[in-house]
Formats: structure tokens, C-alpha cells, sequence
């Protein structure tokens, strides 16, 4: 492919790199603080500009750091199928995010370009950004890398991270931008779902984590409302992003978000995050305890959902089809049990990331996957999805194909979820069914602060570490002091930070676990700050 480098050299000079400054493609592509950022986007623009060039269709870059802090951000990139970036392309995205030089950083592309055949269109990003206040001025540095390569831009604001994975795979099929198309296939495919349940009686409750989920709700409350599903937003844009609240505060915490402790016992409650790609549900106990219904649950309530969809099916359906949850190592125990051993479908564990669960889901013909934080789907194969519709037209087959519609099919959708689980909720199953699938097997997560978090190498679907030597074995010990006891230590994706899951057989005997494992990582690592 062409490229005309002395004008990347002039663009480029107007994003200059922090000196010291080496990011590297994380779980779900860059993060950092915003302002060390303008010439990682300007450059990714480059790199996606260059994809869309040579595959000659819309790619997309979506402007968020997610669940982080308001003054931080980041980039998540996304493929002309609306997928999250091939893992084969990450690392030619870190290169270019590190080129110290103007020459590195040109010789990184024209060693790219050469390798990508044009298409004969010139191909088109489309740039979405979540609500942080650095978000305009790094859409703009990404779509002056877009245009330096010679690529189109179309710049659709601020919008969830699902929604422009979701507009990124339907311009591809229908040339289509407009927002109202997401909403309608969110409302129509609710409306099949729900025809002819029970509306709720209840509202619900759902914390926006003050993000880009708040206004997307927001618009979507009457029609809702007119399909039985009345929701209250709460942390609705007035407070601090992800602060005291949103999916990764109450996952993480196991606690109510702000605003929300006083609701009732037994309400049904949500909480999205940052970028709305990801949601967990809670809800009080009668005797005022917080109840967590985390990623596992929303896997087995949609596992039930689905094989009671199947098994209502025209006969020998359900029978020639391949059901698989797809779960990471962060998993409850109870929940991997529940999905083999009650309901007998197969569980396979991956390494965190979307990326990593969306891939292996694929492999099956109804593939579930939901990370414990929230983030997942459920992917319906696109044969499957032919047999169904050249079906008589019964009711499961019709809500069959309206979950494959509902659920966004690129990547996990805080909005889908909510609305899923809302549809199975009223065909029947209450809240304290769904709660009492199964019992959480109690957990802890921590996470502490190391001189060089990438000291810390895992296998194993991240279940052991590999490096440091020793520090696995001393895990090893201290889980074995531990009954029913499992840990890992693994390092965020996402954050400066390492990570550490501990479940047992009492929450204190968790909480222990998890601060004695943080604790030999700190020894071990290099902690930084107070020993936890
Ligand atoms: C991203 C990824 C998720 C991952 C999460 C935490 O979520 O998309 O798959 O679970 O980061 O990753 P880590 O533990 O590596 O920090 P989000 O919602 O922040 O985009």
C-alpha cells in the first residue's frame, strides 16, 4: 500500500510521543492517563485507517478508558466484523504507540503498509467516545492519524462502546450510521421477547456509574416504559465517573453504589459501567445484606433461559445443538459446578478479556460467555441461525432469533444484558429463583500496586503464575491452609496494578486468603505503598 510519509512526518509532529512514555495494547487496547495519550490515538488512527484502507470496509476506535478514573482514558479498536482488533494486530499497534523517534515511528508503518494490499475503496473509521471531558480532543487527534494515511472519517460522538462496535458491523452490512438503528433493534428484539409475559411490578434500578449509559438509558425510558420495563437511573451524569459507583465498584466492593442503599429489600437492582459494556445486578436481602448477582449468574440465568427456548423448539433441535458457557478464571467455583453438573452443558476457561471469551464462544452453536464483572453475551452461530429461521414459525424459535438479535453479537452490551435478564425475569423465573441457582462460594478481590507489574507471567487461563520463580509455590501454600480455598494473582490490562481473586469456604477465610496472597506478591514483586 501507498503511503505518503513526509506528510505523516507533519502530522505526526503535532502528537509528539511523552518521553518516557511506553504503552503497550492491554486487555481491551490502551489506557492511561489523558493526557499522555494524543499520539497513541493519533498513531492507532493510523493503524486502523490503514486496515480499513486494505480491507475496504468501516473499522472503528472507540475513545474510552471504561472502567477506570475520569482523568484517565484509552482505546479500544475495533474490526470491520465489529469484533475487538485481531490479537495478531496488537502488537504492530504497540509498536507504533512506542516509536520514540519521528523515523522509528515511520519505518514501523511503511514496514506495515507493505505488507497490506488496498482494496479498491478507501475504507472508513468510525470514532465514538465515551462522556470523559478528554475525549473530543482525542477523537480528533485519532481522526488526523485516520486522514494521514488517506482514510475516511465519520465521527459519531459520544455513544456506549457496544453501540459503536454495533454501528461499526451494520454500516458494513446496510451503510447505515444513525443511532435510532441501534435503538430499534434493542426495542423490537426486547418487544418479541417479552410478548405476552407479565410485565414487572416492580421498577428497575439501575446505576449509570455518571457515564455514557446514563443518556443512552435516558432515551430509551419511555419507549420501555411503554413495553412494561419502568426504569429509575440513578448516578445519572451529575456525580464523578465511575466513582462510588458502576459495574467494577459493586463487582469489586460487593457493596451498594451511591444512592442506592436505601432501596428496599428484594428490589431488583443494575449497575453499568463507564462505557456501558458491561453490568452486574444486586439486590438487597431481608436482612439489609448486599446481594450480588455477578457475570456467573447472568451466564447461568441465560444458560437456563436458553436451553428452556431449545428445548421448546420443533423435536431434534436442541438435540443436534452445541451449548458452551465460556467463563475466565475469576469464575465462582459454585457457578462452574451449577453450569456442568445441573444443567450439563460444557464450561471452558479462558484468559481475561473479551477478546479472548468472544473467540472461543464462537466455537459453539449457542456460545455463552460472561466475565464474573458483567462483561459477555450469547452468540448464536450463523447456521444455527439459518436452520432457525427456515423453521415453522413457533414462539421459541421466534425469541430464539430475538435474543441473537437483542444480544449485540461483536461484544459484550450492558444494555442487552439488562434487557435479557428482564425477559427472563418476567417468563417466569423470580428474583430469588435466579439468586438461588446456586450459592456463591464466598471471594475476595484485592488488588495492590508493584514497581513492574509485567515481572508477573501466568499460564493456565491465568490460574498460575510462571514468573517470578516461587511465587506460585508460596500461593500453592497458602491456599492449601485454606478449606475450599482457590487464588490467583494476575496483572491488570487495564490498570497499574495487580490483581488477586480468592474464594473459600467463609468469607473471612477469604478475605484472609486474598490478603495473605497479596501479601507474598508485595514481598515478592516488588510492593509499592503500605503492605496490604
Ligand atoms: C476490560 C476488558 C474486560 C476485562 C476488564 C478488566 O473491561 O474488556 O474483558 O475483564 O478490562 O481487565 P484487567 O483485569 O486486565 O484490568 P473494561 O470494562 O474496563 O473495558
Amino acid at each position: 500500500m501507498q503511503l505518503d510519509l513526509a506528510a505523516v512526518r507533519v502530522a505526526a509532529a503535532a502528537f509528539p510521543k511523552p518521553e518516557a512514555f511506553k504503552p503497550s495494547y492491554g486487555t481491551a487496547g490502551f489506557r492511561a492517563e489523558a493526557s499522555l495519550l494524543p499520539s497513541t490515538v493519533f498513531r492507532c488512527g493510523m493503524l486502523i485507517g490503514l486496515k480499513a484502507r486494505s480491507c475496504g470496509q468501516a473499522c472503528g476506535v472507540m475513545v474510552t478508558a471504561s472502567h477506570n478514573p475520569e482523568q484517565d482514558n484509552g482505546l479500544k479498536l475495533v474490526e470491520a466484523s465489529g469484533e475487538m482488533l485481531e490479537p495478531a494486530w496488537e502488537a504492530h499497534a504497540t509498536q507504533l504507540a512506542q516509536a520514540d523517534t519521528a523515523e522509528q515511528l515511520l519505518q514501523v508503518l511503511a514496514a506495515l503498509a507493505a505488507t497490506l494490499q488496498p482494496a479498491d475503496t478507501p475504507g472508513r473509521v468510525i470514532i465514538g467516545r465515551d462522556t470523559r471531558s478528554s475525549g473530543a480532543d482525542l477523537a480528533a487527534a485519532c481522526s488526523a492519524g485516520v486522514a494521514a494515511v488517506g482514510g475516511k472519517v465519520s465521527d459519531i460522538g459520544v455513544v456506549t462502546t457496544p453501540e459503536l462496535h454495533f454501528t461499526v458491523q451494520t454500516f458494513n452490512q446496510y451503510q447505515a450510521l444513525e443511532e435510532q438503528a441501534y435503538f430499534t433493534n434493542l426495542l423490537e428484539s426486547f418487544r418479541t421477547l417479552t410478548a405476552g409475559s407479565h410485565a414487572p411490578q416492580q421498577p428497575l434500578h439501575v446505576d449509570c456509574a455518571n457515564g455514557v449509559g446514563a443518556l443512552k438509558l435516558q432515551q430509551l425510558v419511555p419507549q420501555l416504559q411503554q413495553l412494561g420495563l419502568q426504569l429509575q437511573l440513578y448516578n445519572a451524569g451529575q456525580g464523578r465517573l465511575n466513582h462510588g459507583c458502576g459495574a467494577d465498584y459493586v463487582q469489586k466492593e460487593q457493596c451498594f453504589p451511591a444512592g442506592m442503599g436505601d432501596l428496599p429489600a428484594g428490589a431488583c437492582c443494575a449497575s453499568i459501567d463507564g462505557d456501558a459494556d458491561r453490568v452486574v445486578f444486586f439486590t438487597k436481602g431481608q436482612d439489609g445484606s448486599f446481594v450480588l448477582l455477578d457475570g456467573d449468574k447472568i451466564a447461568a440465568l441465560a444458560a437456563v433461559y436458553l436451553r428452556r427456548l431449545l428445548s421448546h423448539a420443533p423435536p431434534g433441535t436442541a438435540d443436534s445443538i452445541s451449548t458452551g458457557v465460556v467463563q475466565t478464571a475469576y469464575a465462582n467455583g459454585a457457578s462452574t459446578r451449577f453450569i456442568t453438573e445441573q444443567l450439563g452443558l460444557q464450561v471452558r476457561c479462558t484468559n481475561t478479556g473479551v477478546k479472548y471469551l468472544h473467540h472461543e464462544a464462537k466455537a459453539f452453536d449457542v456460545g455463552i460467555y460472561f466475565e464474573s464483572n458483567g462483561h459477555g453475551t450469547v452468540l448464536l452461530k450463523p447456521s444455527l441461525l439459518q436452520r432457525l429461521q427456515d423453521m415453522d414459525e413457533n414462539m421459541s424459535v421466534m425469541q430464539l432469533l430475538a435474543v441473537s438479535r437483542l444480544m449485540n453479537q461483536a461484544v459484550g452490551d450492558a444494555i442487552s444484558g439488562l434487557l435479557l435478564c428482564d425477559a427472563v425475569l418476567r417468563s417466569g423465573t423470580s428474583l430469588a429463583e435466579w439468586q438461588a441457582l446456586y450459592t456463591d462460594l464466598p471471594s475476595r478481590q484485592l488488588k495492590l500496586v508493584v514497581a513492574d507489574r509485567t515481572v508477573i507471567t501466568t499460564t493456565d487461563a491465568e490460574r498460575r503464575c510462571v514468573t517470578p520463580a516461587g511465587l506460585q509455590d508460596a500461593i500453592d501454600a497458602a491456599v492449601a491452609k485454606y478449606d475450599l480455598g482457590r487464588a490467583f494473582a494476575r496483572p491488570s490490562g487495564t490498570e497499574d496494578a495487580v490483581r488477586v481473586y480468592a474464594e473459600a469456604g467463609s468469607q473471612e477465610a477469604a478475605d484472609a486468603l486474598a490478603r495473605e496472597v497479596a501479601g507474598i506478591v508485595f514481598d515478592r514483586c516488588g510492593g509499592v505503598g503500605s503492605r496490604p
